[in-house]
């Protein structure tokens, strides 16, 4: 199956001015040969050719071609790129004349899967180019986008050389038990290494979803300071309901906001006050609690038109220690001495007075979001890791953890030999496993499945 000609639609199907079509496998000059009208033999490779495509002497479309040969493409394998017009119809018509030649429809993401097989990239630079197409902000694209480079290949196949290495002194203490030589292998030294590498790669990565999916923002205050209404304003839209009836928002509504290109999720959640008696308030209430805990910033609101009560300071003592933007609101109705005294009562705190109703100040709201979006590149996060590969470092991270404990504690201090050799040697061996099953070296065709079956067709 891997040796049959794929071909597929590698633009977004639509309407647009170019569509490109690609071919990959053994037939391609084959195929290109037949469908299109004229083309110079030999084809050399990476020229663009203009022509038409045609079947039975019918000139379906205007095409641009281009041939590369493998090993030098993108699968790896014999490829063509035809440019056409992208129109559903004319897509369709190529495609199927295509198929007619001798080639088959390419499945979600075998394109990149050839290339993987074909030794171009390995597992994580594939995975990235899914990650790359499908990212949402700016940022986390370069980010992919490195992935695709092979940065973090690069550092893998480090751990990988320092692992394997390990492997064979710890194989060779094994083999000749007796010998003198014996006492001057180490493994602390390499082993601390590779901790090194792996921290440094921990420690510069974050799990994609957290930027991809959005920075979850909750607006928190009491029941009827203005929250749904900021939540309204933010959106410029009508999507939470607003009432004077205390506890109209029961639960929580979340939106995605775009500032500077970063995605936002804002939460509007449920009323707070503390002699909240109704059961689903209640709920309401303790869920936005929860809610509170796992996101990345508050937005804490106080109503200025009037003063502050035990509420205000029981959610303010949920929410101090969190990232936050603390906001007095109906500065359009307030009494400046109220808003004094709400300053004071929050001494070191910075409080901007807002209105959400008139839309004054807002921008305060939306330099916060910035200054988050600022605070989070600024940590440099170098790599994404995808569920997969976060699972793997970490049990990575535990065997080397494990492995440092064998080697340093156990060791006899008279006898230079490793005494729990073999042990070290199973741990190693683990290890090794599963730096490949990060590149994809011993993964299952279960596995790879899975992980292909997640692109889209054409790519
Ligand atoms: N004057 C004034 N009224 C506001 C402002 N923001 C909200 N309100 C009013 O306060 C009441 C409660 O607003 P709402 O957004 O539902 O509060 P929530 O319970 O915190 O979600 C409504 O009558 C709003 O019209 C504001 O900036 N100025
Ligand atoms: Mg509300």
């Amino acid at each position: 199956m891997d040796d049959d000609t794929i071909a597929a639609l590698s633009t977004p199907p639509g309407r647009g001015g170019i569509g490109i079509v690609r071919i990959s496998g053994k037939n391609t000059i084959t195929i290109l040969s037949k469908i299109i009208e004229k083309l110079p033999e030999p084809v050399v490779p990476r020229r663009a050719y203009h022509s038409f495509i045609v079947e039975k002497a019918e000139r379906i479309d205007e095409c641009i071609v281009v041939f590369y040969k493998g090993f030098n493409s993108y699968t790896g394998e014999d490829l063509a790129e035809i440019s056409i017009h992208s129109n559903p119809f004319i897509i369709e018509e190529v495609l199927k004349l295509i198929f007619r030649n001798n080639a088959r429809s390419a499945l979600p993401g075998e394109f990149t899967y050839r290339a993987f097989k074909n030794g171009k990239i390995d597992l994580i630079q594939a995975e990235s180019v899914n990650q790359l197409i499908n990212a949402n902000s700016r940022y986390f694209a370069s980010i992919q986008f490195d992935g695709i480079d092979g940065r973090l290949s690069g550092l893998i196949r480090k751990l990988r050389e320092n692992i394997l290495e390990l492997g064979i002194r710890i194989e060779t203490v094994i083999e000749f038990e007796e010998d003198q030589y014996l006492r001057k292998i180490s493994l602390s030294e390499k082993l601390d290494e590779t901790c090194r590498i792996l921290e440094h790669i921990l420690s510069h990565a974050t799990l994609n979803e957290t930027l991809n999916r959005g920075i979850e923002v909750v607006i928190m205050g009491k029941v009827n300071v203005g929250k749904s209404s900021l939540f309204n304003t933010i959106l410029m839209e009508d999507r939470a309901i607003i009432s004077t009836t205390p506890g109209t928002t029961r639960d929580f509504i979340k939106e995605k906001v775009y500032v500077d290109g970063f995605p936002f999720d804002i939460f509007d959640i449920a009323g707070i006050h503390t002699g909240a008696t109704d059961e689903v308030e209640r709920q309401g209430i303790m869920r936005g609690y929860e809610k509170v805990k796992t996101s990345e910033a508050v937005i804490f609101m106080l109503d200025a038109s009037e003063t502050l009560d035990k509420s205000d300071f029981e959610i303010y003592e949920h929410i101090k220690n969190k990232n936050k933007i603390i906001v007095a609101n109906k500065i359009d109705i307030v009494d400046p001495v109220v808003l004094d005294s709400i300053k004071s009562s929050f001494k070191g705190e910075d409080i901007f007075a807002i209105s959400a109703k008139k839309n004054q100040n807002i921008d305060v709201i939306f330099s916060f979001f910035k200054r988050l979006a600022q605070s989070l590149q600024d940590k440099q996060f170098l790599f994404s890791f995808n569920q997969r590969q976060k699972r793997l470092f970490q049990e990575l991270e535990q065997r080397l953890n494990h492995l440092k404990e064998l080697v340093i504690t156990k060791r006899v201090k008279s006898n230079a030999v490793y005494h729990n050799a073999e042990i070290i040697a199973e741990e190693i061996r683990h290890a090794f496993d599963i730096i490949g099953q990060l590149t994809g070296e011993v993964s299952t065709q279960e596995v790879l499945e899975g992980i292909f079956a997640q692109f889209c067709v054409g790519k």
